[in-house]
């Protein structure tokens, strides 16, 4: 199996930055209702071939397309057709699509089709040219940090939200390992100061051990009927959480440091039928997220606590950076607005404002604060 998907790569190390930032301006200038959301059902405008299999693509490895058509496992290849379409796409199908194939043996197809999509969870790719599909046609995201080892990231969190805003998912914040916050007093701050920050803002947030089971429960009950994908950094516990709440036997890893390529355990994105009903996707671990197409206008909307205080900026158009009168300033100074969310509102706005020539600098931001 080769990993697809440089999950693990280092980011944004593309010297051709000017092509880049052309590039983001032409997308930026073009349609920017990427999603549209539309119901599942919905027949696709463009006529099927009705004598075709349909299935749902359950991994991409290096060996070719896995779709489960009828409790049938297919090794798909996609047609030729389709490959010419691929345009701003870093990879054309992913797991989660309903397809339409042709079986060419009897374990084996050919994909003419892919259905249009109701959700996406969706990144940009190691190039920052392309957009990366982690999983389509799901109910909501599990976004899952851990209290320690690695330790939390609300920024992380905050690309997420807006990522599942973007692509019509329903996110669910998880914090696993709280097992580990008893021996971490300086993480169990972190934690609170977390808790503190993001629990008004009406997110769910489900916080468990996948190691001593509390919580699990609840994580199970929501999974239970939907189809759902699980997302965050190398090592959070991913896998050990689905291995516990629904007895699997997913590979696990141990905690290292991971720097290097391919060090990651999951190594693709596969689809997991759930005992009980509903599916759930594991993805690789992510090292960073970078928001595919952020706009300015989505920061802000995604922001709503500091939305709300900035009605009483001096200037309409205050983007809260060093601008006099600031009413956002203002509370971050008196500490009626956590330092989590503005950092968090900051870099994110940065990147939306600065495009490409501040990745860089974005992914160091990742590293140390989130
Ligand atoms: N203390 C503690 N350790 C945990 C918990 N959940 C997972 N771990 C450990 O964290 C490590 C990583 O777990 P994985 O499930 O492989 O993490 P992952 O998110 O799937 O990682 P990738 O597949 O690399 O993305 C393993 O050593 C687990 O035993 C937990 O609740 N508490
Ligand atoms: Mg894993
Ligand atoms: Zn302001």
């Amino acid at each position: 199996m080769t990993d697809q998907f440089d999950y693990e790569e280092e980011y944004f190390l593309d010297k051709d930055r000017k092509e880049s930032r052309k590039e983001r301006k032409r997308l930026s200038d073009a349609d920017r209702s990427k999603f549209k959301k539309t119901d599942q059902k919905k027949i696709e405008k463009v006529p099927i071939d009705e004598s075709l299999l349909r299935g749902r693509v359950m991994a991409i490895t290096g060996e070719g397309t896995w779709v489960e058509s009828a409790g049938i496992e297919y090794l798909c290849r996609l047609k030729g057709t389709l490959k010419r379409e691929k345009g701003l796409v870093k990879n054309l199908i992913a797991v989660g699509d309903y397809v339409r194939f042709e079986s060419t043996s009897e374990k084996e197809g050919s994909i003419a089709h892919i259905e249009e999509r109701f959700s996406t969870l969706a990144r940009t790719d190691i190039s920052g040219k392309k957009e990366q599909l982690i999983a389509t046609n799901i109910d909501q995201v599990f976004i899952l940090v851990s209290v320690a080892e690695p330790p939390l990231k609300p920024a992380l969190i905050d690309r997420y939200l807006i990522a599942a805003a973007k692509g019509n998912l329903h996110p669910i914040i998880v914090i696993n390992k709280i097992d580990l916050l008893a021996e971490n007093p300086e993480e169990e701050a972190r934690y609170k100061e977390f808790l503190a920050a993001y629990e008004p803002l009406g997110f769910p947030i489900l916080s468990l051990s996948s190691k001593t089971g509390d919580g699990i429960e609840a994580l199970r009950a929501l999974m239970k009927g939907k189809t759902s994908v699980i997302s965050g950094q190398s090592g959070v516990g991913k896998s050990s959480l689905l291995n516990t709440a629904f007895q699997l036997h997913l590979k696990t890893g141990e905690l290292a440091i991971k720097t290097v390529k391919g060090s990651h355990t999951t190594t693709v994105a596969l689809l997991i039928p759930l005992p009980g009903g509903g599916y759930c996707i594991d993805t690789p671990g992510i090292r960073s997220f970078g928001i595919w197409h952020l706009l300015k206008e989505e920061v802000i909307a995604h922001f709503t606590d500091i939305a709300t205080l900035s009605a009483n900026c001096h200037f309409p158009d205050c983007m809260h950076v060093n601008e006099p009168k600031c009413a956002v300033l203002k509370a971050l100074h008196d500490g009626d607005l956590p330092l989590l969310r503005y950092e968090s509102y900051s870099t994110l706005l940065e990147e939306a404002l600065g495009g490409i020539d501040n990745w860089t600098k974005r992914k160091i931001g990742d590293e140390s604060d989130g």
